[in-house]
C-alpha cells in the first residue's frame, strides 16, 4: 500500500493468483470490460501466442470518492500459472494488499487447485506474509463446464473455511464483480485496521467501495451483492460487524 496525504490518495495492489488456466487473465478483462472510463488504466498483457501468461497482467484502476477528492487506486495483478513461472510469481505477490485464488471447479483440477494453494502459501512465506493475515477471497470459475464439483462440494468447503467464495463464469462475467469488491473490501478493512486510513484520509471506506461497485455498473449495495458468497468470513462481512 501506498498513502499520499496531501493528494488524499491511497493505492493498493491486488493479486490474482491460481493455476494455470483458471482464467484469471480472463477475470482481469472481464473488469475492464465493465470499468467506466473513468476508473480504467489501460489493460497491460504480455502472453504467449496461446494466451498463457508469460510474465503478469496488470489493470490499474481509480475509484474517486464522492466529493471527488480523495481517490483509490488499484493496481491489479495476475500471476502466471504454469508451474514453470514460481519465480515470477514470488515476484508479483510482493507488496500483495490482497489476494483472489481463483480455482478451476472442474472435478479434475481439484488436485491443481490444491497445490496452487500451498504454491501461495509458500511464496507469501518467502515474502514474509502471513496467509492468515491477508485479505483472501476465492472463487471457483468455470461454473460452465461439465464435470464440475457441486455446489454442495463448494458450499461445505466454504464453511469450513474463513475465506469467502464465490462461483463464476469469468468468460461471460458471471461473478467476476463480486469477487473483485468482496476482495476490495476485505482488503480495504484490513488496511483501515492497520493505518486508519478512513480517519488519516477523512474517506469513508463503504462509501468508496460502494462508487467502486458503482463504477464497475452494479447498482445494488455492495453488501447485497457480496451476499452471494458461499459461506467465509462471517456474517460480519455482511454487517459491517453489527449482529
Ligand atoms: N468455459 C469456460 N472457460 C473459461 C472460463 N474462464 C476462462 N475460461 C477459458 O480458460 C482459458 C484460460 O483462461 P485464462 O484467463 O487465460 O487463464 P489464466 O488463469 O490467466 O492462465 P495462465 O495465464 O496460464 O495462468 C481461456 O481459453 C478462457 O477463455 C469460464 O468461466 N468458462
Ligand atoms: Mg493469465
Amino acid at each position: 500500500m501506498q498513502l499520499d496525504f496531501a493528494a488524499r490518495e491511497v493505492t493498493i495492489k491486488l493479486v490474482y493468483y491460481g493455476p494455470a488456466l483458471s482464467g484469471k487473465t480472463t477475470n482481469l478483462a472481464a473488469l475492464h470490460g465493465r470499468a467506466g472510463p473513468e476508473a480504467r488504466g489501460r489493460l497491460m498483457t504480455l502472453e504467449t501466442q496461446d494466451d498463457r501468461t508469460l510474465f503478469f497482467d496488470l489493470l490499474p484502476l481509480t475509484f474517486r470518492s464522492k466529493d471527488g477528492d480523495a481517490s483509490l487506486r488499484i493496481k491489479l495483478y495476475t500471476v502466471p500459472g504454469q508451474p514453470i513461472h514460481a519465480a515470477t510469481r514470488r515476484l508479483v505477490l510482493q507488496g500483495a494488499d490482497g489476494v483472489a485464488l481463483i480455482a478451476d471447479s472442474r472435478v479434475s483440477e481439484t488436485q491443481r487447485n490444491a497445490e496452487a494453494f500451498l504454491d501461495l502459501r509458500q511464496n507469501l512465506r518467502d515474502n514474509g506474509i502471513d496467509l492468515a493475515r491477508l485479505p483472501l477471497v476465492i472463487q471457483f470459475n468455470k461454473r460452465d463446464l461439465p464435470d464440475v464439483r457441486s455446489d454442495e462440494e463448494l458450499v461445505r468447503l466454504a464453511v469450513r473455511g474463513k475465506e469467502p467464495v464465490f462461483r463464476a463464469i469469468a468468460t461471460r462475467g458471471v461473478g467476476v464483480v463480486e469477487t473483485f469488491v468482496c476482495l476490495l473490501w476485505l482488503t480495504w478493512r484490513s488496511l483501515d485496521q492497520s493505518h486508519q486510513l478512513s480517519r488519516k484520509l477523512q474517506i469513508d471506506g463503504e462509501e468508496l467501495v460502494t462508487g467502486a461497485a458503482r463504477q464497475l455498473g452494479i447498482t445494488t449495495p455492495f453488501r447485497d451483492l457480496i451476499a452471494v458468497r458461499m459461506g467465509g468470513a462471517g456474517a460480519d462481512l455482511a454487517s459491517g460487524g453489527a449482529p
